[in-house]
């Protein structure tokens, strides 16, 4: 499907510095070490109540690996994927009687407004769960041939232990795991499963649901984690940059789509680096559509909230804090964003070759956001106290805003 329309990214003077993340499965910081093309897969949205401001801050955070990237003059390949098809997308669909794929289509058109309205910029590949039907099936039936995957009542499983390196993602114990699968979309209890944590691949056609040719494994509709695997393979291959998604997808989403690719192909690592962004709350409870406590980023721009504060609001907290909205946090990135425009909208100002390193080496250091807005806030005001004389500065800290953190002053 078509993804959005690019925002352009000023040209800076000089050069970014090297990327370093947290990464989850070693637990610590890693510096990247990307080719001239760096490759990033970032795990989409399931199509129903888009864009939460939970979902805006996870893209956030990818938007800024993408833009330091590009600060150190590599080219960016990035992959998105739409999980167009799955269980709570049906769901959803049919508790508002509406059709799932009207529901995906809306939503979806949605999401790529917001997207653009925040400056995010787009995926070379924004891909559905549909569309990489043709490149599963057969990713799957390799699988089984290779005693990697079962069928069960026709369903097909993947078996965890067919990986010898299942659980370095996430890191965690049996017992934890358990949990989590119960929770995020797996069937831990079903009896007959050589593991309970073996997740499916194909689901075999159930009455009143939509399904595709399966060939082999009959008609049937795609597991989630092989869905994010197959268009990650398609366009990346294995041992790819990062990849990235919230730490609610650390399990088992991201654990097993490595384990998926590793039985796959018989290689490791999946990818490099595996990179969470934390949750966003509201009211004591992480923002998810099952709670139904959201914010959405179209609301905020339907109440005339600018995109740009929307923005600031989000480069306001780290990329792995987790942090409660609130309409407090809306009113102090209004104040910012009107302090910046202020300052940059004069003839001349302080210098700002100091300010561009320091935005850089903030960014650099696992995606400091806050540290660089902090940065920003020191020019502004000096701008406001004292002015400054040099012609350049303005344009500069205007372009470098742009450039590094996607807000345009
Ligand atoms: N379609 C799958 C990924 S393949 C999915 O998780 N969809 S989602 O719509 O539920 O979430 C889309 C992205 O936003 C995921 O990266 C998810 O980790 C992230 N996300 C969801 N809720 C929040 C939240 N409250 N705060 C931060 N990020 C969130
Ligand atoms: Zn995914």
């Amino acid at each position: 499907m078509h993804a959005w329309p690019a925002s352009e990214v000023p040209a800076l003077p000089g050069q970014g510095r090297d990327l370093e993340l947290h990464d989850t499965a070693t637990g610590g910081r890693v510096t990247l070490a990307p080719g001239q093309v760096a490759r990033i897969y970032v795990c989409g949205i399931t199509p129903y109540d888009a864009t939460h401001l939970g979902h805006a801050a996870t893209y956030n955070a990818f938007d800024l690996v993408q833009r330091v990237w590009l600060d150190t003059k590599r080219q960016v390949l990035y992959i998105q994927n739409v999980t167009d098809i799955d269980d709570p997308l049906l769901e959803r669909a049919a508790a508002t009687g509406v059709d799932w794929a009207e529901l995906a289509e809306r939503e979806t058109a949605l999401f790529r407004e917001d997207m653009t309205a925040l400056r995010m910029l787009p995926p070379e590949h924004f891909v559905g769960a549909v569309e990489a039907i043709p490149w599963i099936v057969p990713m799957v039936e390799r699988l089984r041939d290779a005693g990697a995957a079962y069928e069960l009542d026709g369903d097909t499983y993947f078996s965890v232990e067919s990986d010898p390196h299942f659980g370095e993602v996430s890191g965690l114990d049996a017992a934890a795991m358990r949990l989590l699968s119960a929770e995020r979309g797996g069937d831990p209890e079903r009896p007959g499963k050589k593991n309970p944590l073996d997740p499916m691949l194909w689901t075999a056609a159930r009455p009143g649901e939509p399904r595709w040719d399966g060939a082999s494994l009959g008609p049937g509709r795609p597991g989630w984690h092989i869905e994010c695997v197959a268009i990650a393979l398609r366009h990346l291959g294995m041992g790819f940059d990062v990849q990235g998604g919230g730490s609610d997808l650390v399990f088992p989403h991201h654990e097993m789509g490595a384990s998926h690719a590793q039985a796959l192909t018989g290689e490791f690592p999946y990818a490099r680096t595996y990179a969470h962004a934390g949750m966003v709350g509201l009211d004591g409870a992480k923002m998810s559509k099952s709670k139904g406590n959201l914010v959405f980023v179209s609301q905020l721009r339907k109440d005339g909230v600018d995109p740009a504060a929307i923005r600031l609001a989000l480069l306001a907290h780290h990329y792995r804090a987790d942090w409660e909205y609130s309409a407090a946090v809306l009113d102090e990135a209004r104040e910012r964003l009107a302090r910046w425009r202020a300052a940059v909208s004069r003839p001349d100002g302080p210098p700002a070759e100091d300010l561009l390193a320091e935005i850089r080496a903030a960014l650099a250091d696992d995606l400091d956001s806050p540290a660089a807005l902090a940065a920003v806030d020191r020019w502004a005001a000096t701008q406001a106290e004292r002015g400054g004389d040099d012609p350049g500065a303005p344009g500069l800290v205007s372009r470098a805003v742009d450039a590094l953190l996607g807000v345009a002053l």
